[in-house]
């Protein structure tokens, strides 16, 4: 540890110690089984998901696997869209919206006009007989080992059951037991709401087949059918330790007599890629459970916890605790709002973690609108990824809480969708690089779906470009920026420099369009939001190739182009401007606020380097409100928080932390309302919490990222400590507090970077060697 200044007698003053909870760990827990749902409790190994109920008679374990999709590969391209890409720029230059969005509707839009669903799996159905009147009940979720916990007594013996889903082992497992020697006797089926499908029973396993339901209607509004389901799965619930009986019938498992079981379910499907499913989901489960054979509870359990911990033991946070903290996780949600229990905002923060990790590991699809659980045929929109913001926001904690790796699915998209969303740019534009839209799915699909009134926006691409930029900036990867995230940018940013048109009235400026400000004001030429994206994908070009030092021409040329883009404006009203024409509605409450971007998750807006637009972007906030959806509210903490204004940010917060009800608030398993469920809440707000206590998105004059410490902190969390936190740049921090006021401050160098560390008006410049650890006290010496 190197010392500055009197770091070394502040740190035996302040005592640098680890965060320990010891058995105070992280956990939900309640003392009723579920009834509906989003009451039932989560678990996942980013492939797998289920979702536990935990009744005592009848327990049931909705279960999903990530890539059972409906439809087939399937390019979503409109052949010679790009012949009315002029036309719709004039309509729109006349003034002519409608006919314009009902031209582009018609000749401009994906084949079909929609994009495919992800469907849910299956049901596992575990009956006791005798356990109708239980007492002593309990279950939880322990975010610490990320196992699913279920006890209770019935019949004068107390029962237990654990449910977790082992990433090492790539499968479900179900252990159940009886106090009472012989005392456990259950039986065990499979359901499937996929119509075809069917069940067998082989050597005590159950094993259920089929081929994913097609999607909800046959065709689109101009009677282009939807690609026929093709994908197969197959799933296995099999025995693998038990010391009763075991009989069955053709549909299930019978145990009679025992004390102690492990179920394990095993499932797959053909889905190879995006272009291939040609997988065999048999096979594939085949290898799963022979990975299994002759290896006890015990271990699988073990490995499991060991496995899951090199995640989430990255972060620790304390927010200290209250006498309520000890109550029912749904009751704790129901007083939040008066209480303002800190506990159960470090609560929300690793379950946020936790959802990451469950939903999103290397090698697996990125977590979509709902994660991995989903247990509707028809889930609400689709349960795809929308990217205007939804994906996006599932990711803005990766880095920033040391989940670096659970960010590689999004990128690996990104990476497919230059590829499918290359053929998009030659179809629909006519331009070389790449775009994609407002949403995609398995498939991978870039063209504009649903209505050209929001769904033509051409930005989507380009804001999921950020997070490959932000994967380097945060770990420093050169590799990684040259063979994967480099040529991905470049290739975007090279469909833009095609894109742009000069504006009529101010032909000094290029803008975007046609376009929209999801998803709002219909069709137009030039929304603010993507100008801010457009400039932020091509400075992030810029200065990848310069790191790489390639590409100077190139460089230089989008350096040209991105001072002609369109400017911010500020309106009359003193708001920021939504688009080019100063027309924006006071009262218009719309949960979207896109042209806040460049503030948040965008870094040209900020109180110091450009104090006006910061005030714009105040009255636009003002004017739109606190409240909408779930990931509303979680964004305007995050912009709350870009602008220091803590209490404000932590306000939003609240407004989210309420049970769900008409807009926004958690459900009783802490699930993210819309309403209704949408996991990008949760994600969100855990980094909105992370920016008031942290922000790096600034550079100083050396070109150095800003470490900025406690920026927003509200007063409502007077006390603290998180470490494992990450900034830009390659630094781990460790952030302790106390009455509102930086107690110790600990800096990791990974990269061995300089930096400026920011408090409370303070500065200083870090020069580091690699894998030193500074320590500070809050005079930054
Ligand atoms: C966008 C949002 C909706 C919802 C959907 C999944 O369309 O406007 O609120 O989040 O995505």
């Amino acid at each position: 540890m190197k010392n500055i200044g009197f770091a070394l007698i502040l740190t035996i003053v302040f005592s640098c110690h680890e965060t320990d909870k010891g058995h105070n760990f992280y956990r939900l827990w309640y003392d009723e089984p579920a009834n509906e749902w989003v009451e039932a409790l989560p678990i996942g190994n980013g492939r797998l998901g289920a979702m536990i109920y935990g009744h005592p008679a009848s327990e049931l374990i909705q279960f999903n696997e990530e890539t059972l999709w409906a439809g087939q590969p399937h390019g979503y391209s409109h052949q010679g869209a790009h012949r009315y890409l002029d036309t719709l720029r004039q309509l729109l230059w006349g003034g002519k919206q409608k006919e314009a969005e009902e031209l582009a509707n018609r000749e401009f839009m994906s084949v079909p006009f929609r994009q495919l669903c992800y469907l849910p799996f299956g049901n596992i159905n575990l009956l006791f007989p005798g356990h109708k009147n239980v007492s002593n009940y309990k279950r939880e979720l322990n975010l610490d080992e990320a196992v699913s916990t279920v006890s209770y007594e019935a019949g004068g013996g107390r029962f237990k059951r654990e449910v977790f889903a082992s990433f090492p082992d790539q499968a479900i497992i179900i252990h159940l037991e009886s106090e009472k020697e012989g005392g456990l006797g259950f039986s065990a089926s499979l359901t499937t709401p996929h119509h075809k499908s069917y069940i067998t029973v082989r050597n005590s396993t159950l094993i259920l087949k089929g081929t994913a339901s097609n999607y909800s209607s046959p065709a689109d509004r101009w009677g282009n059918p939807f690609p026929e389901s093709k994908i197969t799965f197959e799933a296995r619930l099999a025995i693998l330790e038990n010391n009763g009986d075991i009989s069955s019938t053709d549909t299930s498992l019978i145990i009679r007599g025992a004390s102690e079981v492990t179920l394990v379910l095993s499932g797959a499907t053909s889905f190879v890629n995006y272009a291939n499913i040609s997988g065999d989901p048999s096979k594939r489960n085949e290898e799963y459970l022979s990975h299994l054979e002759g290896k006890s509870y015990n271990k699988i359990k073990e490995s499991h916890i060991t496995d899951y911990r090199s995640y989430y033991k990255r972060l620790e946070i304390d927010f200290g605790g209250s006498d309520i903290s000890s109550r029912p996780t749904d009751e704790r949600l129901n007083t939040f709002y008066r209480d303002e229990d800190p506990d159960l905002v470090a609560l929300l923060y690793q379950y946020g973690r936790y959802l990451l990790i469950s939903s999103s590991r290397p090698g697996t699809q990125p977590a979509n609108l709902q994660g991995i659980w989903n247990d509707q045929l028809s889930p609400p929109w689709d349960s795809k990824y929308t990217i205007n913001i939804n994906a996006e926001m599932n990711y803005w904690p990766a880095e920033i809480t040391n989940l670096s790796d659970c960010a590689e699915p999004l990128l690996a998209l990104v990476e497919d969708l230059s590829v499918t969303g290359a053929k998009v740019a030659k179809e629909h534009y006519n331009l070389d690089g790449w775009v994609a839209h407002h949403n995609t799915d398995i498939w991978r699909g870039a063209a504009p779906i649903n209505n050209s009134n929001h769904g033509i926006w051409v930005s989507g691409g380009a804001w999921l470009c950020q997070h490959l930029w932000q994967h380097y900036q945060f770990s420093g990867d050169k590799k990684y920026l040259k063979e994967c995230a480099y040529p991905i940018l470049k290739e975007a940013s090279r469909f833009f420099t095609g894109y742009l048109a000069p504006h009529p009235e101010h032909p000094e400026w290029l803008i975007s369009g046609p376009s929209n400000s999801p998803e709002q004001g219909g069709l137009v030429m030039g929304p603010t939001m993507d100008h801010q994206i457009i400039r932020n994908l091509f400075s992030n070009t810029i200065e990848a190739a310069d790191i790489l030092g390639i590409d100077n021409d190139f460089a230089e040329g989008l350096k040209n182009i991105r001072e002609k883009i369109a400017p911010n404006q500020i309106g009359h009203h003193g708001q920021l401007q939504e688009w080019l024409d100063d027309v924006d509605n006071p009262n218009n409450k719309h949960r979207h606020v896109s042209h806040l971007w460049g503030l948040h998750p965008g870094n040209e807006i900020h109180p110091a380097t450009t104090p006006e637009l910061a005030e714009a972007c105040k009255v636009t906030l003002s004017h739109r409100g606190d409240g909408g959806t779930g990931w509303s509210r979680a964004w305007k903490i995050n912009f709350w928080a870009r602008l220091l204004d803590g209490d404000h940010s932590f306000l939003l917060l609240k407004n989210l932390m309420v049970p769900a009800g008409n807009g926004g608030g958690l459900y009783p398993n802490l699930f993210d309302a819309h309403p209704p469920f949408q996991i990008d809440g949760n994600f969100g707000a855990v980094s909105g919490i992370t920016e008031m206590v942290l922000q790096s998105h600034l550079k100083d004059g050396n070109g150095n990222y800003i470490l900025d410490i406690l920026p927003a902190l509200p007063s409502s969390l007077t006390k603290g400590k998180i470490n494992g936190l990450c900034a830009r740049g390659g630094f781990e921090i460790e952030i302790e507090w106390e009455e509102g006021a930086l107690k110790e401050l600990k800096v990791l160098s990974k990269l061995g970077n300089s930096c400026t560390i920011r408090y409370n008006g303070r500065q200083i410049q870090l020069d580091t060697d690699k894998g030193e650890t500074y320590c500070f006290n809050p005079d930054l010496k």
